[in-house]
Order: structure tokens, then C-alpha cells, then sequence
């Protein structure tokens, strides 16, 4: 922990997260209701997952309910990448569990789900605890992206916890992490084990979503984070009138991020995969939008835009989707041949002879680092898109085509681009007041969930878009938002990404408007996010929450910000 603090973070770790007021009264009872499945694979999840299958929805309500007061060792792992909040998910759970028992103790892995194989651990206390409230980071425990699914992993893990007394586990992570926890629930029941799993919801990439888990923790602080200075740019843009900003937001799949970005901020462009995706886009095709933009830009005079560009594209083009498919199927069978050529062209060569000519067409056509970063997957089997700088290759896609428009006289204007890459800047940045009070709460919430004694549940939340005190928590059968899709040539149990909607209220309000948004200049700026003040500034939450699942009951009274939900 480092000791030296800044007034801001001295000022905020005063701050106390508000809880539901359910819980915050302790005047709570947990109801059941059956899960409704739409899994496409329910026959192999069942088959997979036969005692973690079919468990019912669990929601805490208005009433007088009894949980176990008993003292419990807990542990407690963060995983994936990191997401505004995580040291308060720490922090509620570890105060939910000392007010139920001031003898319960709280043990956080080292470095991710490897800590809990290796058996590295650091008790959590509140005095350790204390420093890190309201803070963003993962350093207090840290984390990793390893997958707990071989029998030897699971088996070193339940080795770990029984030798530390722990008889609970809370899974802090994303659709891969919480597909983890899914693993580890079905082990430890499936063998007798008496060692309950519980999953938190977190991603800054926002798609570990559903009906009862209306949004990820993260999402709410990296996009207002990235908003703030996409914003900065559109200003200096208008001002300096002379620079096209390619600005490429984090988000590995789905495009939640750019779209949230573009409702606050009102880019010129906006992509978004799924709607790329949706009407069979290709590269080119993506190209020539963004040239008819900055021609219909120029006819007005202004030789200057701001275009959002979601990390994932690449993965959403018609031609790349099936260049990607075939590099994973080369993959699956030569990869660890493929790691031992160093030399680039080699690699390129053997891959080569393998491509559909119309593949090896697009291969070829992509820049030296693009095509070697689309030969890396992480263990999970995700391509590592973070490190691929589509918007570099947009901009000279752009460029090659504006310069010979600019010599048959088609184009009279200029262009001048400048590259962005927003990601890392906002996943670990301090919590707004929606991720601080979130985070608490569904660390809180996992707490009372493993003292009902469940297991196999990842915890829910909805009515979100409303006053925390009004927020319904619960928690979701894991197994019951489980999918069965191909990773690294086998077909595997995961959580679904949730995508973009292309018919949902966020994304149709944003194509209301857009094509007004490309030619005027009706940039806003949300500015840094607000700990301190009034309700609409400090406490809004996203417009795709918004938009999505509620009235909006914070930013009415914010005019500029005009997204409504389209009809
Ligand atoms: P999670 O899904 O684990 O939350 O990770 C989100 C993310 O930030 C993605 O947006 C991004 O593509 C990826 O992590 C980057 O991974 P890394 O931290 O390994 O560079």
C-alpha cells in the first residue's frame, strides 16, 4: 500500500457506499423463483453440470428471514482484468461478514485463481482492509486470467481451501472467471466437498449481462473515465479544426463501451461491431463509411471529426471473422509448432499454405503486427485484441484512399488523423459513486448468499438504474447462464458474452441521431467524474443503463444530455 495519499484520495476513502435499503435495515428474507433457461445447449450443461443444474433464482425481499450467524473463513480471488471497484466488492464482503460474526475471517488469493492452486494467500483484516476502501486497483490481492477446469487444478484448489479452513469462495471476475466458479461449485458438490463458490459480476467491458444482472461492475466508471477524455479531444478538435481523431475504446468483444461513450459524448462516427456484424460489413466497406464521413465533413467545411472505434472490430468484419475462424482452427493443431518459428516470415509462410486463398488474400493485406498478434490467445482461448491498433489501420486505410481521391479531384479538402487508444486508463481508476456503491453492495450481497449456504450462484442485481436504496439483489444459478461454444478446438462450457443490441433502446436512440452528429458539432463534455455534489452530477448512471433498463430518474433534469429511449 503506498503511503502517500492525495487530498482526493484522502477525502474519499471517508466516503460510505450505500446499501439497498433491504439490506442496510436487515430487514430481508431470500424467496425462489424457477430460473427460465434459453440456453441453446441446456441437454450438454445439464449433462456437464448435473448437480449445479436446475438450481432456482434466489432474491432477497421486504420481510424477516434468519441466515447463519456462525463464524466462517471465507476466501476471496480476483480475476480477469481489472475494473474500478474491486477492493470495495472486498470491502463489503468482508463487513457483511464481520457483522454477522466478529470471529469470521477473510483470506484473499494471490495473483488469481493461481493463488488458490499454489496456495498463496494474505489474510484480509479490516485494519489491512481500511487503506484500500473506496480505491481503485486490483493490488490489494491482485489477479490473473488462469482457467481452473483441469481435475488436478480443481483438486489443488479444494487441497488449498480445507488446508485453511475456508469453507467459501468468492469469485470476483468476468464471464470466464465466473464460468471458473461454475467449475469449482459443480467439483466440490459433485465430490462431497463442503465448500460453497460464489461469483461477483465484474468487466469494464460490460457484457457479463442479462436479465438479472443488468450491468457488470466497472462498466459505469471506465466509460465515464474514457468519456471524459474523448470529450477533451472533441474540444481541442473544434478548436484546432484540423485533426481527424481515431480513437479506438477498450471492450474485447462487444462494443458497450464505444456505444456508452458515444451517447455521452456525441462523436462524429461511431462503429459498432454488432451492427457491422449484423449487415455483413467488410474492412473495405467500414473504410468507405468513414471516407463518406469525412468527405460529407469537408463539403461543410471541416476538415476535422472525432470517430469511435470499438476494440473488437476486427472480430465483427465479414472478411477478418472468417480469416479469425480459420487462424483458430491452424491453431488448435499447429500452435506450439507456430511458437517455435521466430522468424515472422516463416510464420507467415506456414500459415500461408494453410489460409483459404481468399483468407491468405486478407492475411497478407494486414500490417506485420496485426498478423502477429492474431496468432496469440490467451488461456482462455480469447484473441488478445487489446494489442491489434485497428484504428492505425483504419487511418492509413483512410489516408490511401482520401490521397488518390485527392488526385482524380473527387475530394477537396484536407486530412490530417491522430490515433487514440483508450483502455488501460480506466480500468483502474477510483470508483464513481455508482461502481463504489455497487461493488460494496455485491460484495455485501455475496456474503448473505454464502450464509444462506448457497453455492453455485453468481450474485444478481437489478433495478439499477434507480436509487441504490431501491436496487433488488439476489443471486443467479451460474450453471443457468451457461453455453456451450467452441474454444481452442473444443466445444466448452461459458458464460455467454452480451453483446451490443442492435434493437435495444441504447443503440437506437444512438442511431437516431448520428447522422446529425456527423455534420454538426454537437460534441458535449461530460468533464471528469464527480465524487462530490449534487445528485445528477455525482450519481448518474450510464445512459445505457438508463436507456436500458430504467427513467432515468437522475439526469432528468440534465437537458444537454438528450438521450431518450427511441419508440
Ligand atoms: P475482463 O473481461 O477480464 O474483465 O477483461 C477486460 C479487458 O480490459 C478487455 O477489455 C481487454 O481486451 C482485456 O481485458 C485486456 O487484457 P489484458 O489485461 O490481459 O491486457
Amino acid at each position: 500500500m503506498n503511503s502517500k495519499l492525495s487530498a482526493l484520495q484522502v477525502a474519499r476513502a471517508e466516503y460510505k457506499p450505500k446499501l439497498p435499503k433491504l439490506l442496510k435495515d436487515n430487514s430481508f428474507k431470500l424467496v425462489f423463483e424457477e430460473a427460465v433457461l434459453d440456453t441453446a445447449s441446456i441437454d450438454d450443461i445439464r449433462r456437464q453440470f448435473p448437480h449445479s443444474f436446475g438450481k432456482p433464482l434466489a432474491r432477497f425481499v421486504s420481510g424477516e428471514g434468519s441466515l447463519s450467524n456462525e463464524p466462517v473463513s471465507v476466501g476471496v480471488v480476483l480475476s480477469g482484468g481489472q475494473a474500478p471497484g474491486g477492493h470495495n466488492v472486498i470491502a463489503g464482503l468482508l463487513d457483511a461478514l464481520k457483522a454477522a460474526n466478529e470471529n469470521s475471517r477473510l483470506i484473499g488469493f494471490l495473483g488469481g485463481p493461481a493463488g488458490i492452486v499454489k496456495g498463496k494467500y494474505t489474510e484480509l483484516t479490516p485494519e489491512f482492509v481500511a487503506g484500500y476502501r473506496n480505491t481503485g486497483g486490483f493490488d490489494i490481492i491482485g489477479s490473473g486470467r488462469d482457467k481452473v477446469e483441469k481435475p488436478e487444478d480443481l483438486e489443488a484448489c479444494r487441497k488449498t481451501l480445507e488446508s485453511l479452513g475456508v469453507k467459501s469462495l468468492v469469485v470476483i471476475g468476468g464471464d470466464d472467471s465466473n464460468t471458473n466458479a461454475a467449475l469449482m461449485a459443480e467439483y466440490f458438490t459433485a465430490n462431497g466437498y463442503d465448500i460453497q463458490v460464489i461469483g461477483v459480476p465484474k468487466t469494464i467491458d460490460g457484457d457479463m449481462k442479462n436479465e438479472h444482472i443488468e450491468t457488470s461492475f466497472g462498466f459505469d466508471t471506465a466509460s465515464k473515465t474514457f468519456a471524459e477524455l474523448a470529450g477533451n479531444i472533441c474540444r481541442d478538435s473544434m478548436s484546432a479544426c484540423k485533426y481527424w481523431h481515431f480513437i479506438r475504446l477498450m471492450g474485447r468483444a462487444a462494443s458497450h463501451i464505444t456505444l456508452e461513450v458515444a451517447l455521452q459524448i456525441h462523436p462524429n462516427i461511431a462503429i459498432i461491431s454488432e451492427e457491422v456484424e449484423a449487415s455483413g460489413m467488410t474492412l473495405p466497406d467500414v473504410v468507405d463509411q468513414i471516407v463518406e464521413g469525412v468527405c460529407k465533413r469537408a463539403e461543410a467545411g471541416k476538415n476535422y471529426g472525432i470517430i469511435l472505434i470499438p476494440e473488437g472490430l476486427l472480430e465483427f468484419l465479414a472478411d477478418v471473422k472468417e480469416l479469425i475462424a480459420e487462424l483458430g482452427k491452424i491453431l488448435d493443431t499447429d500452435e506450439d509448432y507456430i511458437n517455435t518459428l521466430t522468424d515472422p516470415s516463416d510464420r507467415r509462410q506456414h500459415i500461408d499454405t494453410r489460409l483459404t486463398p481468399a483468407s491468405a488474400k486478407a492475411y497478407g493485406s494486414l500490417p506485420d503486427d496485426i498478423q502477429q498478434v492474431l496468432l496469440r490467445r490467451d488461456k482462455h482461448g480469447n484473441l488478445t485484441l487489446s494489442q491489434i491498433e485497428t484504428e492505425k489501420l483504419l487511418i492509413d486505410l483512410v489516408n490511401d484512399r482520401i490521397r488518390l481521391m485527392q488526385t482524380t479531384g473527387e475530394f477537396k479538402g484536407k486530412f490530417a488523423a491522430l490515433n487514440h487508444f483508450f483502455g488501460y486508463e480506466g480500468r483502474c481508476v477510483a470508483p464513481s459513486n455508482f461502481d463504489a456503491d455497487y461493488t460494496y453492495t455485491l460484495g455485501y450481497t455475496a456474503a448473505l448468499l454464502l450464509r444462506a449456504g448457497l453455492t453455485g450462484y453468481t450474485v444478481s442485481a437489478t433495478n439499477l438504474a434507480k436509487p441504490a436504496d431501491e436496487w433488488v439483489m439476489g443471486g443467479v444459478p451460474v450453471a443457468s447462464m451457461l453455453t456451450m461454444e467452441l474454444r481452442k478446438g473444443k466445444m466448452k462450457p461459458v458464460i455467454k458474452k452480451a453483446l451490443v443490441d442492435v434493437d435495444g433502446n441504447a443503440f437506437k436512440s444512438f442511431a437516431q441521431v448520428r447522422d446529425r452528429w456527423l455534420v454538426e458539432d454537437d460534441y458535449v463534455f461530460p468533464g471528469p467524474i464527480q465524487y462530490f455534489g449534487p445528485c445528477p452530477v455525482c450519481d448518474a448512471t450510464t445512459k445505457t443503463l438508463q436507456l436500458e433498463c430504467g427513467d432515468g430518474w437522475c439526469n432528468a433534469n440534465i437537458s444537454v444530455n438528450e438521450a431518450v429511449p427511441a419508440k
